[in-house]
């Protein structure tokens, strides 16, 4: 019937289709979990993906997306390792009339018109749910907060610093004492940790780390662990990813909350492609992921869930 026919005619056209995907790199747990979402996602709908591994490196992303533009792929799909400067090569794809989708950091460019859409959390969002928790968690009591940031240049890192800074700033009993970048990596993470912990009183002065990511809060407990202290209870852990490894620490008692974030960002922009190639629909310029925080009583049912998600 008409059914089969177009399922039929769908993925017969997208069995032709080859999306270049520019991935940052393996920094951290979600950033793996990303990639192989991508890559079962792509499965899913018979598209071949081609990903290039940037180390971090902006001029590696720029060097993999000329090289899919001289493949001539149908689409390319970018997670933006920093926010700017990106016109360039963005210009050479809308020359060559390759689509160019955006997964989960943002860019600044002169004109919008370069990307198509990007699929992301609202960062600023995440870093005032966060901010919101420990207020309540505080109930008006002091608290001095020692803050490990993303990536410098990155999107989600300015973003995730703004939300939680302008959402406790109406909090003044609530205070960033000490804030610094561990690049979203867990040993980074424990590093910068280590130095807040011996520039404060061996950590007696700190009442809560907020991590831009869950990674670099492990990190942070393990480097609390080994002053002496409780993560969780001595010094409070908030993080963002809602990663595993975060769900296991809380149900040690040693993270107390992360606001979560899916992996799954190539799906919809996937599906954004393919419509777009099926008919011209524009997709909206932010197709938008959920940010739920989640706490110790829900980290067993959010552990089961992740088995099923490329984790
Ligand atoms: O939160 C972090 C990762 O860009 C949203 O990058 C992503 C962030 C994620 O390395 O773990």
């Amino acid at each position: 019937g008409i059914i089969s026919t177009l399922i039929l005619s769908a993925s017969a056209y997208s069995a032709e289709m080859t999306v270049g995907f520019s991935q940052i790199g393996s920094e951290s747990g979600w950033r793996a979990a990303e990639t192989s979402v991508a890559k079962s996602e792509a499965q899913k709908r018979g598209i071949t993906l081609k990903i290039a591994d940037a180390q971090q490196k902006q001029e590696n992303q720029i060097k993999a997306i000329r090289s899919f533009i001289a493949q001539g792929v149908d689409a390319i799909f970018i997670a933006p390792v920093v926010q700017t400067g990106w016109d360039p090569v963005l210009q050479e794809a809308k020359e060559a009339e390759i689509p160019v989708f955006l997964l989960d950091r943002n860019i600044t460019v002169k004109d919008d018109a370069l990307f198509m859409t990007g699929v992301a959390a609202d960062s600023v969002h995440e870093g005032a749910v966060a901010a919101q928790w420990l207020i309540k968690q505080q109930d008006g009591k002091a608290c001095n907060v020692v803050e490990l940031q993303g990536t410098v240049g990155a999107s989600v890192a300015l973003d995730r610093k703004k939300g939680f800074l302008d959402t406790v700033a109406a909090v003044p009993t609530i205070k960033i004492i000490r804030t610094q970048s561990g690049d979203f990596t867990r040993s980074k993470g424990k590093e910068v940790m280590e130095s807040f912990i011996k520039a404060e009183n061996n950590g007696k002065n700190i009442c809560a780390v907020y991590a831009h990511n869950d990674d670099m809060a492990i990190g942070a407990i393990q480097a609390i662990k080994e002053a002496g202290l409780k993560p969780g209870t001595d010094i409070k852990i908030i993080s963002i990813d809602g990663v595993p490894d975060i769900f296991k620490a809380m149900m040690a008692g040693e993270a107390n909350a992360s606001v979560e974030l899916t992996p799954n960002m190539a799906g919809p922009a996937f599906d954004a492609l393919l419509a777009y190639k099926k008919d011209g629909t524009q997709p909206p310029k932010l197709i938008k992921t959920e940010s739920i925080l989640f706490e110790p009583e829900s980290a067993q049912a959010q552990l089961e869930l992740k088995k099923d998600m490329g984790y």
